[in-house]
C-alpha cells in the first residue's frame, strides 16, 4: 500500500510564496505531498478531477490555498470525505474576504480553516501531519518531540531573561 500523502491545491501560482510555509513543514517530518495549482473559478472541471483521483490514490488530507472570493477548499470538500485544511491567502481586503470566504461553510461540508496567510500555511502542514500521525506512530513520535523542543526553547529564553 502506498504512503499516504497530502495535497496541496492553490487557486493561483501567486499563492506559492505563502504556501512554501507549508511545504517545509511537511518536508521537516517526511509526509509526501504534492502540489497543484487548480482553481475553483478558473478550472473547475480539472479541480474536480483532480480531488477524486487523488482521493482514490490515498490522499490523507487536503490544504486548500486561496484569496480573494476564496472557495476552493469548499469546492475540495464538496467532493471528498478526506479532511480538507482551508488557507486564506492575502490577495486583497488583508485577507478577510478569503477567510469568511474559506470559513463560512454550509452545513455537512466542513473545511478547517486556519489564519490568514504564512501562519496558516504552516499550521496547515502540522494540522495534515497530526491527522496522518493518528495512525503513524513514526510520525506522531516526531511531532511529540518538536513539541517538547518548542517547549523548552521558550523555557530557555525565559531562563535567560531571568539572568
Ligand atoms: C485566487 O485569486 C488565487 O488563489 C489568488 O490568491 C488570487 C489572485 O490570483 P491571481 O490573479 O494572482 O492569479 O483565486
Amino acid at each position: 500500500m502506498s504512503k499516504p500523502f497530502v495535497a496541496i491545491l492553490m487557486g493561483s501560482d501567486s499563492d506559492l510564496p505563502t504556501m512554501e510555509a507549508s511545504f517545509e513543514i511537511l518536508k521537516k517530518f517526511d509526509v509526501p505531498f504534492e502540489v497543484k495549482v487548480l482553481s475553483a473559478h478558473r478550472t473547475p472541471e480539472a479541480t474536480h478531477s483532480y480531488v477524486q483521483g487523488a482521493d482514490q490514490r490515498g490522499c490523507a488530507a487536503f490544504i486548500c490555498a486561496a484569496g480573494m472570493a476564496a472557495h476552493l477548499a469548499g469546492a475540495v470538500s464538496a467532493n471528498t470525505l478526506k479532511p480538507v485544511i482551508g488557507v486564506p491567502i492575502n490577495s486583497s481586503l488583508d485577507g478577510l474576504d478569503a477567510l469568511l470566504s474559506t470559513v463560512q461553510m454550509p452545513g455537512g461540508i466542513p473545511v478547517a480553516t486556519v489564519a490568514i496567510g504564512k501562519a496558516g500555511a504552516k499550521n496547515a502542514a502540522y494540522l495534515a501531519a497530526q491527522i496522518i500521525g493518528v495512525s503513524d506512530s513514526e510520525l506522531h513520535r516526531k511531532l511529540v518531540e518538536e513539541r517538547a523542543a518548542n517547549a523548552q526553547a521558550i523555557l530557555d529564553k525565559d531562563a535567560a531573561l531571568q539572568e
